[in-house]
Parts: structure tokens; C-alpha cells; sequence
């Protein structure tokens, strides 16, 4: 085929080979200005626009909007060179809109990969460079070649282009991540931390394997709506460790997470501090070392749930943290009369306050920098993250860069997107693991009521009709969530409709009534119908 090829496909094909450059060099500023972009119409999206896309998509919100992102840009490429043809521009308004356009990506491209970085100049401009350079050469050979381009030649032409751009990310990529390399990095062993500090090293020999007890031989596991269901060929007593249920204290690798960006922020913890700022005497700076072998940092085992878990669901985890007490970091700065809030800022453009009447009367106020014995990994907030124990994690502020004292109510991420401000957490119970061994059935889980605690747990085998009190395992921490377990001789093998519910610490039944996660949690019990 020789035929002139449209202006439109030659646009659309430069905005295809622009759209691979930049997703091959990605990695070396750790994001890109499409992820950037979907990032800006998720926050100007409304409240409830951006909770129906995550309720009804969940995860592939993300993906499918940057997909949309990308097909629009090759769209608008194809749609202005068609309309400027359709228009009979002349060569000289060819030239201009040309270079109008080329200004705009230039920019557009630049101030994503700016934004998308954090703020290392070279990087960001060699990543601008290489993903422009594939569309750029497609001018040169056009420009060059005969002013009749086959469709053959311009495969061709793209081809090369897209290579460039490809081979120059790939090339850029081995340069490496953006990292200083001076702080300490997410995940690292807190003793391996602290003897760097120390001027010692010593190899990290990682956790022990821990003996797991004789269960017996679980046959016929099967998971009916996040429930494991199992039959173990034993006649052991039940613990709370039989198959599906979780562990009392998670780690890192299982915790839940969420949050509302496309990609998480890199943060460089050599490059990192934690300003203390506001209506604060004395603002000060912080670094990660100072923050890990701070005097006040604690051990402290938390139960985190997202407000928009539904009954039932696994968006709740347990895990040991390493935290300093927000007020014990603004005692030094000194907070100023007329305080009215602490605003936390992240790396991310998040935020969130809590009153500083909460920060000053309450000692678990956190602000986290290591999970089980390591920094937080990247998912989790490195390097600092908020911990608000009994609060939805809406309220833990991950990546955080500011702790700032207010004079003036501050509305966060989320509540100004509709949902509540407090966020105290609904009493939950739910189903885990149900097992059968021999005549005996066990129904296992978790019940969680914040900082009220959970004081009763019970179960029916028979949707609601009859009650009875599971055995509770005692919390990993008063921060945490408990386990039951309930144990009932059941030879038959028939459907049972397990349902769940739990009794805080202030003697306040789980409410009965269903409301979905938007705006203050969801409430109700959680049932499944098993046969085993
Ligand atoms: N900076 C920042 N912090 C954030 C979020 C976020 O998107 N950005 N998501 C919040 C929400 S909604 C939840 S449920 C928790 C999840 O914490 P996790 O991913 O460590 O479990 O982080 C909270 N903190
Ligand atoms: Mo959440």
C-alpha cells in the first residue's frame, strides 16, 4: 500500500509511540504524568463519583482510568490532525499548530514527570527527554523523507520510534531507582537501622520459622465468600489456629492496603524529615534515625480496618508497629493556645486531622515508623505513617511529611469527599474459617470494636434462631481485634447458617441493621450458609 497516509493515523500513531516512551521510563523517576493525571481527576472528582468508581471497579478503578487517560490522548492527537485536514489548514498553519501542540506535550510531559519524581531534576528531565525522543524522531524522518510518506515507510518510521523510546527507558531503568541511598530504606531490619547508627553491622539473619502444631490432614478446603471451609482428619481439640482463621498478629505481607493514588509516593528517607510545624512555639525538623531511636517509640500491636470494608469483608488487619506519640513530638515543639487541630500532610497530597484536644489526652496517637522489626515498607507509609487506633485507617495518614498544628478546623482527604469526620469504628464480628473434625464443628473469626473493646462474641448455627457464646481468645493488645471460636458436636452434614455477633466493652450489642460502607461504615452481622 502506498497511499498517503491520513494525518490523523500519523498523529494518532505519535501519541501511541509518546504513550510507550513514557510508560518505559517510568521507573527511573518512580511514577509518570499519566498516573499523574488520573491522580488529579480522582481528587476533583465528587465525593461520590470517585466511592460508586472504587465500589463498583475496586482495584481496577486505577488501571481502567489511566487506560481511559491514554486512549483519550490518542484520540485528541487523531482528532485535532482530522480536524485541522478537514479544515484545509495550509502548510504555514500546518507548521503552527505543529508546534503549538509540541509545546503543550513538552510541557504536559515534563511537569508529569516532575510531579510524578520527587524533585530530582536530572531525573525528571531525562525522563522527559527519552520519552519525547520517539515522537520526535518521527518528525525528523518525516521532515526529511519525501513529503509523500507511504503507510509502509511510517510503520516502519514508528517502528524505529517507538524502538528509541522503548531502548532509552529500558537504558534509563538500569540507571536505577531514585533513591539517595543514605537513609534507611523501606523494610530494612530496625537493628540493622540502629547499628548503621551505631557504626556496626551485622548480617540480617531474617525471623525464625515458627513450629506449626499437628492439625491433621485438611481435606476439601474451600472458601465460600471470604469463609474457609475445611475438613481436618483429626480428633485434636480446636485452637484458634485451625485452617482460614487469620493470626492473631499479622505481618506486613498480609496487611490490607489502601490507598487513593495510582502509584505510591517514593520517598528518599535520606532526603526525608518530618516537619513539626503550626501554631507551635518551637517548629522543628526530624529525621527517619532520630524518629526510630526516639525515646518515647514504643511497641504497639494495632488493629487497622478501612471505613469502607463491608460486613464481613477482609479489609482489616493486626500487626505489630514501632511509633512515637504524636504529642510526645509536639510536647517538644510546644503547642500554642487556641490549638484547634493536628493536621497530618502526605507525600501523596492527602491529609488529615484529629483534634488536638485527642492528640493531648491520648498517649496512642501514633505516628508509626517500623512494622514487624523493619521500616514500613513503601505500601504502608514509608517512612512515617499515622496510627489512630479505634479510628477507620482513613484517619492514619501514610507518607507523611507535616504534622502541623492548627488554629482553624482542617477537612481531610475523605471527609471532603463525603464521608464522616470522626470515623469511629462500628463493632464488627465476622466469619473466618469453619471446620469439621470427626461429629465436632468449629466456626472461627474475628470481632473488632475499636477502643471499647469486645466482650461477648456469639454464634448461631441456625441463622439467628438460637445463640451461643463462643470462647474468646485474649486481645494481642488493647488496640486489637479478639478472636472466637465456637465448637459444636454436628454429625449431620447439612446446610447451617452461621451467623456472628459481638458485644463491646460498654455492653452494646453489634447492631442488627445492614447499612453499606458510605458514610460511616458499614453495620449488620455477618452470616454464610456452609455444608460440611
Ligand atoms: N497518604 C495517604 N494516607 C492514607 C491513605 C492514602 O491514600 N494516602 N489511605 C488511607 C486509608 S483509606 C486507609 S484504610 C489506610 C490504609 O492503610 P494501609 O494501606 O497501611 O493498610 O491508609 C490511610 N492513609
Ligand atoms: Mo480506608
Amino acid at each position: 500500500m502506498d497511499s498517503r497516509d491520513s494525518a490523523a493515523f500519523r498523529w494518532g500513531a505519535t501519541a501511541v509511540v509518546w504513550l510507550l516512551g513514557i510508560f518505559a521510563v517510568a521507573p527511573l523517576v518512580g511514577g509518570h504524568p499519566i498516573a499523574v493525571a488520573a491522580q488529579v481527576v480522582i481528587e476533583v472528582a465528587p465525593g461520590p463519583v470517585a466511592t460508586v468508581a472504587i465500589e463498583t471497579l475496586g482495584g481496577l478503578a486505577q488501571p481502567a482510568l489511566m487506560a481511559g487517560i491514554g486512549i483519550l490522548a490518542v484520540a485528541t492527537a487523531a482528532g485535532i490532525a482530522a480536524f485541522a485536514e478537514g479544515y484545509g489548514t495550509n502548510r504555514r498553519q500546518q507548521r503552527l499548530l505543529v508546534r503549538a501542540v509540541t509545546v503543550v506535550v513538552v510541557v504536559l510531559t515534563a511537569a508529569g514527570f516532575r510531579a510524578a519524581g520527587d524533585g530530582i531534576v536530572w531525573r525528571w528531565t531525562l525522563a522527559t527527554a527519552i520519552a519525547l525522543a520517539g515522537p520526535a524522531l518521527l518528525r525528523v524522518f518525516r521532515e526529511g523523507g519525501r513529503p509523500t510518506v507511504g503507510r509502509r515507510r511510517t510503520l516502519r518510521n514508528l517502528g524505529g520510534a517507538a524502538g528509541v523510546a522503548v531502548g532509552g527507558g529500558l537504558a534509563a531503568r538500569s540507571i536505577g531507582g531514585t533513591r539517595t541511598g543514605e537513609g534507611p530504606d523501606p523494610g530494612e531490619s530496625l537493628d540493622a537501622v540502629a547499628e548503621k547508627r551505631a557504626g556496626t553491622t551485622t548480617p540480617d539473619s531474617g525471623s525464625a520459622a515458627t513450629p506449626v502444631a499437628d492439625r491433621g490432614a485438611v481435606e476439601n478446603r474451600r472458601e465460600v465468600e471470604n469463609v474457609v471451609v475445611s475438613v481436618a482428619d483429626t480428633n485434636a481439640d480446636f485452637g484458634y489456629e485451625f485452617t482460614g482463621m487469620p493470626a492473631a498478629v499479622g505481618s506486613a505481607d498480609d496487611h490490607y492496603v489502601v490507598d487513593k493514588a495510582v502509584s505510591n509516593p517514593n520517598v528518599d528517607a535520606g532526603r526525608w524529615s518530618l516537619s513539626v510545624r503550626g501554631a507551635v512555639a518551637e517548629p522543628f525538623e526530624l529525621d527517619l534515625s532520630a524518629l526510630l531511636t526516639h525515646a518515647a517509640a514504643r511497641d504497639m500491636t494495632v488493629t487497622t480496618a478501612c471505613i469502607s470494608n463491608v460486613v464481613g469483608g477482609d479489609l482489616i488487619s493486626t500487626a505489630e508497629w514501632r511509633a512515637v506519640p504524636v504529642r510526645a513530638l509536639l510536647a517538644e515543639a510546644g503547642v500554642a493556645d487556641g490549638a484547634v487541630d493536628v493536621v497530618t500532610r502526605a507525600a501523596d497530597g492527602y491529609t488529615e486531622a484529629i483534634p488536638w484536644e485527642v492528640v493531648r489526652d491520648r498517649e496512642d496517637v501514633v505516628l508509626a515508623v517500623g512494622m514487624d522489626g523493619r521500616t514500613l515498607p513503601k505500601a504502608h507509609g514509608f517512612p512515617a505513617r499515622l496510627l489512630i487506633p479505634g479510628r477507620y485507617g482513613m484517619k492514619s495518614t501514610k507518607w507523611v511529611e507535616a504534622i502541623e498544628v492548627s488554629t482553624g478546623d482542617h477537612e481531610g482527604y475523605w471527609e471532603a469527599r463525603g464521608w464522616v469526620e470522626e470515623a469511629v469504628v462500628n463493632t464488627l464480628s465476622s466469619v473466618r474459617a469453619v471446620q469439621r473434625r470427626g461429629d465436632r464443628v468449629a466456626v472461627g473469626g474475628v470481632a473488632y470494636a475499636g477502643r471499647r473493646g469486645i466482650d461477648r462474641v456469639e454464634v448461631s448455627l441456625d441463622g439467628g434462631d438460637s445463640w451461643a457464646d463462643a470462647a474468646l481468645e485474649d486481645p494481642p493488645s488493647t488496640h486489637a481485634w479478639r478472636r472466637f471460636r465456637l465448637v459444636a458436636e454436628s454429625p449431620d452434614s447439612g446446610p447451617k447458617d452461621v451467623v456472628v455477633r459481638a458485644t463491646d466493652g460498654e455492653g452494646n450489642r453489634q447492631t442488627r441493621e445492614e447499612t453499606g460502607p458510605h458514610p460511616g461504615g458499614s453495620t449488620g452481622w455477618h452470616g454464610v450458609t456452609v455444608s460440611l
